[in-house]
């Protein structure tokens, strides 16, 4: 009855133009494959993003921001409802159309009185329901004069770099806005995905630096089944191409670089083809010198470490281009909300929709329940009058976004969503005492690229629990403290013999609480 009450009255002060300008608007910036070992505020970055930075120095960062499933549609899927992947529908990339008549934060924003906006990339096949306003990348999109569609269907191509694109776009429509109303916008970005072409003025930065692998680098994967079937290893020619990954290619042969590549290489001018092309020719010849057996693109040995380790550097040289144009990017719209008066009482999120490897495990891309994917980074700049600075440690996840921006709205969280708002922990200057204690995650899209199995499993504070299935059964446990980078699975260690029980009714709670019924999921 209380919260009945409650609710009534923050709807009447609502309907108030007063108490309507004071709501908080919401710039809600996600990324692709944005990772936090990229983003300096996290520490240990080999580049900076000061960008980026900012945020966090006058706002918060997440330490522990998860996903429930590491996988742009899905992930995205969650966000927008609130809830896990088997509830609302979108469980894999592949064979998923998201069902744009249920319930979603955005119709709910709507409902609350927000104008609302999308601008990006989009990826849920569906034509996007609940907003005002959208324009979206086709699928993954693309980074060289994208094609946009718009709300009447039709497709408008835009010249530039995607990531300023999106950017201007971003500007334009808070500019154009209802002035009247409050506003969520939803500014969605391709960069960091797959393949990593860099805005032409940032193609030759990064040339110069070294990076380092990580320490796990040459994991060769002992007691864990379902890392040595997986196909997302830097060192194997199958799994990062050398032509369409790393860009080498005997120049004046295009016949080994895939129609894709060239597709999206080929939208550019010709003019900035010819600088494209020549700058790749220069780094090819260099290939090619110091690996004249790769001719024919065939491995002397099935093991060359410095093979390895020049894919290594130019995978990294690349996601760190694409990368700095993101944080400039990201900085000129910092900036545009500061001087027009709209810096103090805007929500501004950053996130990605999944962490990333860099190497670590010798891999790229995501999936896995691991670390570095299961983790997204995540950094806001919050409104008037809520406190907390600094860093979050509590556990958080993408569903919460949904009924933290509901709240911060004034709006009712429907009880079907099943993340938690985030506002009694951004409203005080300290951590709120009881949180939760677990997240749960859930991967589907298997038999798919890069082959990682279909898994489950719950991490707490310290201890991780992962169940592999389909056509496997293979269990993992890690301990995290003693273990952060996952490299010993503990499951059938008999000293954690009674961790694996806890861990065990973990999932079991979590699988009861979500309603997750993994034994009708198993049996397909
Ligand atoms: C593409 C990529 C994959 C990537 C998936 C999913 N290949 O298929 O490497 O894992 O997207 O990424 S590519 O050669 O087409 O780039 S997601 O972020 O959209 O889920
Ligand atoms: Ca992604």
């Amino acid at each position: 009855m209380q919260k009945q009450l409650a609710f009534f009255s923050l709807a009447v002060a609502a309907a108030g133009a007063s108490a309507q300008a004071q709501r908080p608007n919401i710039v809600y910036i996600m990324t692709d494959d944005h990772t936090a070992q990229m983003l300096s505020a996290y520490g240990n970055s080999p580049v900076q993003t000061p960008n980026l930075d900012r945020i966090a120095q006058d706002g918060v960062l997440f330490r522990n921001s998860f996903v429930a499933n590491s996988l742009s549609g899905p992930s995205r899927a969650c966000m927008i409802t609130g809830k896990h992947s088997h509830k609302n529908g979108f469980t894999n990339n592949e064979h998923g159309i998201f069902d744009g008549s249920q319930q979603t934060m955005p119709k709910l924003m709507q409902q609350a009185g927000y104008q609302t906006a999308l601008i990006g990339k989009w990826h849920l096949v569906s034509t996007p329901t609940g907003f005002d306003y959208f324009e979206v990348l086709r699928g993954q999109g693309e980074y060289y004069n994208p094609d946009f569609i718009q709300m009447d269907g039709s497709t408008k191509r835009e010249q530039g770099y995607c990531t300023n694109i999106i950017t201007n776009k971003a500007i334009d429509w808070i500019e154009h806005r209802d002035r009247q109303k409050p506003f969520i916008l939803f500014v969605h970005h391709k960069a960091c995905h797959r393949d990593w072409l860099p805005e032409l003025k940032y193609m030759r930065e990064y040339e110069n630096q070294t990076f380092e692998k990580p320490a796990n680098f040459n994991d060769n994967w002992e007691g864990r089944v379902a890392a040595q079937q997986q196909e997302m290893t830097i060192a194997s020619q199958h799994d990062m191409d050398l032509a369409y990954d790393n860009k080498a290619y005997l120049p004046g042969d295009s016949s080994r670089l895939s129609q894709s590549y060239l597709n999206y290489v080929n939208r550019l001018s010709k003019e900035d083809q010819q600088v494209y092309w020549a700058f790749h020719d220069s780094l090819s010849c260099d290939f090619f010198r110091r690996f004249p057996s790769y001719r024919h693109y065939k491995a002397t040995s099935p093991k060359n470490d410095a093979l390895t380790d020049w894919k290594f550097q130019r995978y990294m040289r690349d996601y760190a281009k694409v990368t700095k144009s993101l944080d400039d990017e990201v900085g000129r719209l910092l900036d545009y909300l500061k001087s027009h008066g709209l810096y103090d009482n805007t929500l501004i999120v950053y996130t990605s929709d999944q962490g990333f490897y860099m190497g670590e495990h010798g891999w790229f891309d995501k999936r896995f329940m691991y670390e570095e994917s299961l983790n997204t980074p995540l950094l806001m700049h919050l409104p008037q009058g809520y406190k907390r600075h600094g860093e979050v440690q509590e556990m958080v996840q993408n569903i919460d976004y949904a009924p933290t921006f509901l709240e911060m709205a004034g709006a009712r969280i429907p009880a079907d969503i099943q993340g938690r708002s985030l506002v009694p922990l951004l409203k005080g200057e300290k951590a709120v005492g009881k949180w939760r204690d677990a997240i749960y995650y859930h991967f589907y899209e298997y038999p798919a690229e890069h082959s990682v199995k279909r898994h489950y499993g719950v991490r707490t504070s310290r201890y991780k629990l992962i169940h592999f299935y389909n056509d496997i059964d293979e269990w993992e446990l890690f301990d995290l403290k003693q273990d952060p980078t996952e490299m010993h699975n503990v499951y059938d260690d008999r000293k954690y013999a009674g961790v694996r029980k806890q861990m065990h009714a973990v999932l079991k709670k979590l699988q009861k609480q979500y309603d997750d019924n993994i034994e009708n999921e198993i049996k397909h």
